[in-house]
């Protein structure tokens, strides 16, 4: 059977209407993100023609070199969304502090946080890159300005997620707690068509993505169970394969598709836990999937700080609970 001709903005409002008291800010919102993200498809798709590749020679919170696109993406994402009234506050990981509404513009009950542009490093290799959102409602009652407590929330109290990814084609995978689906970008229509609807990924996979530079560096039960992945075993036949992009969206959305497992194990991780870490488990829990710490599950993490790291072990969940398996039994012998 064909897939239906639908846009995002329909199967946002086919959504919104299964919420009786919905009132449409949800979807305003979300839609107002697919402006931006064609706004940055656009310039990512022609940084090469145009010298935009390269750094500003500034750096991030982070110490990072800033990308030109990084920048032009965390500009166009404030510009389109600041103004939307429906954000009481946004955080972005080239932001060191919460980016409040800007004054005039009308306060709403939603908080946005996100990537602007995830991979950057990969800009000007053109491999694929990606914008990460996570959206929660505000919880604070004093005044109509949100704060950094309605920031670090639990990602289990997440009302959306999602990203988009500037591969081959434009793609937008989101949920909003009713399965996962995925449009493709049709850019002579400048809409996002649906593609993928109601994505469940492979309960397990044939595929690990680990920077396998950093061996030196695992704790034992990771360095255990991709030793375990490696073997030639009759009761599974051929190993695991390596595929590792080194750009979170492009290898989460590749596993989550076919199937398999993402990791950038601890000690203290690289990932973000509020705009990359949750919202990536939100999505892939939706899908059947699962997302750890190797102790506990992303989406039950308490944030303390804005811009705090996790270990994140992600994808298919029978992969996902066997790798908990050996780190716990690890920790465990290690700590006999
Ligand atoms: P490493 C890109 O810089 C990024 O933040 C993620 O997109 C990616 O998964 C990770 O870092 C790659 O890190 O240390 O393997 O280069």
């Amino acid at each position: 059977m064909q897939n239906k001709i639908k846009t995002v903005q329909q199967h946002i409002l086919d959504e919104e209407r299964m919420h009786p008291g919905a009132t449409g800010d949800f979807t305003a919102l979300l839609t107002t993100l697919t402006l931006a993200a064609k706004i940055i498809s656009r310039e990512v798709n022609k940084a090469g023609l145009v010298k935009i590749l390269g750094e500003t020679g500034e750096v991030n919170v982070h110490g990072e070199a800033v990308q030109k696109l990084d920048e032009f993406a965390q500009q166009t994402v404030c510009r389109a969304m600041g103004h939307n009234g429906h954000l009481c506050v946004m955080a972005s990981e080239e932001a060191q502090n919460i980016i409040p509404i800007p004054d005039g513009s009308t306060r709403g009950k939603y908080v946005l946080m996100f990537d602007p542009l995830d991979g950057s490093s990969n800009i000007d290799v053109n491999a694929c890159i990606g914008t990460i959102f996570s959206i929660h409602h505000k919880i604070t009652k004093d005044h109509e300005d949100g704060s950094l407590e309605d920031c670090l929330q639990k990602g289990s109290d997440q009302i959306g997620a999602g990203y988009f990814i500037y591969g081959s084609s434009t793609m937008m995978v989101y949920t909003t707690g009713n399965g996962v689906h995925g449009f493709t970008l049709d850019p002579s229509l400048g809409e996002f068509l649906l593609s993928h609807e109601n994505i469940r990924t492979p309960a397990r996979g044939k595929i690990y993505s680990i920077n396998e530079g950093n061996m030196h560096f695992w704790d034992a039960g990771t360095r255990r169970y991709i030793e375990h992945l490696k073997e030639d075993r009759k009761d599974r036949g051929h190993p695991y394969s390596l595929r590792y992009i080194g750009s979170l969206v492009a290898d989460f959305h590749r596993n989550l598709l076919k199937g398999g497992i993402f990791l950038y194990p601890g000690p203290k991780g690289k990932l973000r836990l509020l705009y990359e870490a949750s919202p990536l488990a939100m999505i892939v829990e939706q899908a059947g999937g699962a997302a750890s710490t190797g102790e506990q599950r992303i989406l039950d993490i308490q944030p303390t700080s804005l811009h705090e790291r996790v270990p994140l072990i992600i994808g298919s969940r029978e992969d996902v609970e066997q790798y908990n398996q050996f780190y716990k039994e690890a920790q465990k012998s290690a700590a006999d």
